[in-house]
C-alpha cells in the first residue's frame, strides 16, 4: 500500500497538525515516481515520526519542467514585482501565525530547543517579509555615453534556480534560499536535507495557501547523491545554492561546471575563532563564547569553536567557562528551560565522540564533558579542550558539535595570526573594550561576518557568508539578491530629429 501525502501527527508537546509527506511538484503533494519513502526520525527520541516521499532525478525533472512553465509561460517574472511583493508579505504572515507549529516541527524533526526554534521560525518570517519589500526596488543604471546613444542596464532573473539545504537550521536555510530568489522572478526547485524534511514541506504547504501559482516553489525530499545530484547536473537549471559541507560543496561545483556552468553560490564549513583580549568584561564575553559554541548544540557553520585567550585573563577564563559549560542544561528540547537540545543524527553523534577520542589522542586536555548522556536522544555534554596547538585536527577540523578549544595568546599579532590560520573564513568573534582594537582586528580577520562583544548574532536583513573555502556570494540582507539577477546592458542609437 502506498504512503498517505499527509498524517496526522501529535507532537511531543500535544500540538496536533496534518504533516505532508509527498513531493511538492507544480502546486501539489504529490508521490515520488518511484514510490519510494524514507523515515523522518525525532532525534530526541530516536523514533520514527513518519515516512516522507523520497525525490530521485525522474522527480527532480519533473519539479524543473514545473519551474521552467512557470518561469517562461506565466507572468511570474514578468509582472508588476508587486505582486510579488504581496505573495511574499502573506507567506511570512502566514509562517508567523503558525509559529507554535512550526518551531515544534523545527525542535521534533531536527532536535534543537522550542526556544531556539521560535527565534528561527521568527527570523524566517521577518527575512522573508524584508526581502519582500525588495521586489519592486531592483534597479538599473543609466549610463551617460554621450548623446547619440541611450544606454541602460537592468537585472534580470536568472530562470530555474537549484537550491541544496543542510539540517542544522531547516526552515531558516530555506528561507535564506527561496526568499531573494523568488522576490527577483526566478522559480525554484529546493531539496531539503534527508534528516529533516518536515518544515519545508509544510511551508510549502502554506505557499500554496497563500495563493503561489504552481511551478514556482517546488520542495523535494531526498538524499544528495540521488536528487541533489540531479539538481546540481539538470541542463536546465540556471544556478545552483548550497549551504552544507565543504566537501560536497566541491562535488557541486564541478557538477555545475561540467553540466551547463550553472552559476553557484556556496555557503560551507567554517572553524571560527572567538578571541577574548584582557580588557573585556570578562562575564559577558565568557557567556558569549559560551553562547559562540553551545548555541544550537554547535551545529552552527559560523560556530565560535576556536577560542582564543590573552593571557592576562586565560586562566580565569577558563575557570568561569567551564563552569558555564557545566552548567549548560541539555536534555528534552521541548523542556522551556533546556538549553542545548539534541544532535541531529547518530551519524552527528559518531562524528562529535570520534573528534573528543582524537583530541584526547592528539594530547590536549579534556577540560569537562566528552560524552555522550546515557539514554534515548542524540544528546552529547558541552565540551571543552584546553592545551591544544594549532596544528592539532580539533584545532584546524569542523566538528559541528558542542566541542570547543581554548588557546592562550598573548600579542595582538600573535592572535591575529592565528586566527587567519586556517582555509575556512566564515565568521570570527572579538571581546574587547577598546574601540581601537576591535576596529583594527575587525579589519585584519579574514572572515565574511565578525561580531564584536557578541557572537551568532544572525539578522535578517544583514549578509552573511564566508571567505576563503568557507565559500562565496551572501545569503540574507540585500546581498543575496544580488545572487539571483543578472545584469543586461541595452545601447540604443538615437537618430536626433533635425537630422
Ligand atoms: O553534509 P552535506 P552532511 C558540515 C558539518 C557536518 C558535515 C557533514 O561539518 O558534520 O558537513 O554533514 C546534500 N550532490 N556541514 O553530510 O553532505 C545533502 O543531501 C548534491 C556544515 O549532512 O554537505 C544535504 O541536503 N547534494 C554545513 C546537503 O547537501 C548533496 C551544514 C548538506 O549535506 C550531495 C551541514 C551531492 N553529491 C553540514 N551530497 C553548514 N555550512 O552549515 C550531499 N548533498
Amino acid at each position: 500500500m502506498s504512503h498517505p501525502l499527509s498524517v496526522e501527527i501529535t507532537m511531543p508537546n500535544g500540538i496536533e497538525y496534518v504533516q505532508p509527506t509527498g513531493l511538492f511538484i507544480n502546486g501539489e503533494f504529490v508521490p515520488s515516481i518511484s514510490g519510494k519513502t524514507f523515515p523522518v526520525i525525532d532525534p530526541s527520541t530516536e523514533e520514527v515520526i513518519t515516512e516522507v516521499y523520497e525525490g530521485f532525478a525522474e522527480d527532480i525533472d519533473i519539479a524543473v519542467n514545473a519551474a521552467e512553465e512557470a518561469f517562461e509561460n506565466t507572468d511570474w517574472a514578468t509582472c508588476d514585482p508587486i505582486k510579488r511583493t504581496k505573495l511574499l508579505s502573506k507567506l511570512a504572515d502566514a509562517i508567523e501565525d503558525n509559529m507554535e507549529t512550526l518551531a515544534s516541527i523545527e525542535t521534533m524533526d531536527n532536535g534543537k530547543t522550542i526556544k531556539l526554534s521560535r527565534s528561527d521560525i521568527q527570523l524566517v518570517a521577518d527575512y522573508i517579509r524584508s526581502t519582500a519589500g525588495w521586489c519592486d526596488k531592483i534597479y538599473g543604471t543609466v549610463i551617460d555615453t554621450g548623446s547619440s546613444y541611450f544606454t541602460y542596464t537592468k537585472r534580470e532573473p536568472l530562470g530555474v534556480c537549484g537550491q541544496i539545504i543542510p539540517w542544522n537550521f531547516p526552515a531558516l536555510m530555506m528561507a535564506w534560499k527561496i526568499a531573494p530568489a523568488l522576490a527577483t522572478g526566478n522559480t525554484v526547485v529546493i531539496k531539503t536535507a534527508e534528516s529533516t524534511p518536515l518544515s519545508a514541506l509544510y511551508i510549502a504547504q502554506l505557499a500554496k495557501d497563500v495563493g503561489f501559482p504552481p511551478g514556482v516553489l517546488n520542495v523535494i525530499s531526498g538524499f544528495g547523491p540521488t536528487a541533489g545530484a540531479a539538481i546540481t547536473l539538470h541542463p536546465k537549471i540556471r544556478k545552483v545554492d548550497f549551504t552544507g559541507s565543504t566537501a560536497t560543496g566541491r562535488i557541486i561545483m564541478r557538477n555545475a561546471a561540467e553540466s551547463n556552468l550553472k552559476k553557484v553560490t556556496l555557503e560551507l564549513g567554517g572553524k571560527s575563532p572567538n578571541i577574548v583580549f584582557d580588557d573585556a568584561d570578562i562575564k559577558k564575553a565568557v557567556k558569549n563564547i559560551s553562547f559562540g559554541i553551545f548555541y544550537n548544540s554547535g551545529e552552527v557553520c559560523c560556530a565560535g569553536s576556536r577560542v582564543y585567550v590573552q593571557e592576562g585573563v586565560y586562566d580565569e577564563v577558563l575557570e568561569e567557562f567551564k563552569k558555564d559549560a557545566a552548567a549548560v542544561k541539555v536534555g528534552d528540547p521541548f523542556d522551556e528551560t533546556v538549553f542545548q537540545g539534541a544532535q541531529t543524527s547518530q551519524m552527528q553523534v559518531d562524528k562529535i565522540l570520534d573528534y573528543v577520542k582524537l583530541g584526547q589522542a592528539e594530547g590536549a586536555t579534556l577540560v569537562t564533558g566528552g560524552e555522550r548522556i546515557e539514554g534515548k536522544g542524540y544528546f552529547i555534554k558541552p565540551t571543552i579542550f584546553s592545551d591544544v596547538d594549532e596544528e592539532m585536527r580539533i584545532v584546524k577540523e569542523e566538528i559541528f558539535g558542542p566541542v570547543v578549544t581554548v588557546t592562550k595568546f598573548s600579542t595582538v599579532d600573535e592572535v591575529v595570526e592565528m586566527a587567519n590560520n586556517s582555509e575556512y573564513g566564515l565568521a570570527a568573534g572579538l571581546h574587547t573594550n577598546d574601540i581601537n582594537k576591535a576596529i583594527d582586528v575587525s579589519n585584519r580577520l579574514k572572515s565574511g561576518t565578525i561580531w564584536v562583544n557578541t557572537y551568532n548574532s544572525l539578522q535578517y536583513n544583514t549578509p552573511f557568508g564566508g571567505m576563503k573555502q568557507s565559500g562565496f556570494d551572501k545569503d540574507s540582507g540585500k546581498e543575496a539578491l544580488d545572487n539571483y539577477t543578472q545584469v543586461k546592458a541595452v545601447r540604443m542609437k538615437i537618430i536626433p530629429s533635425n537630422k
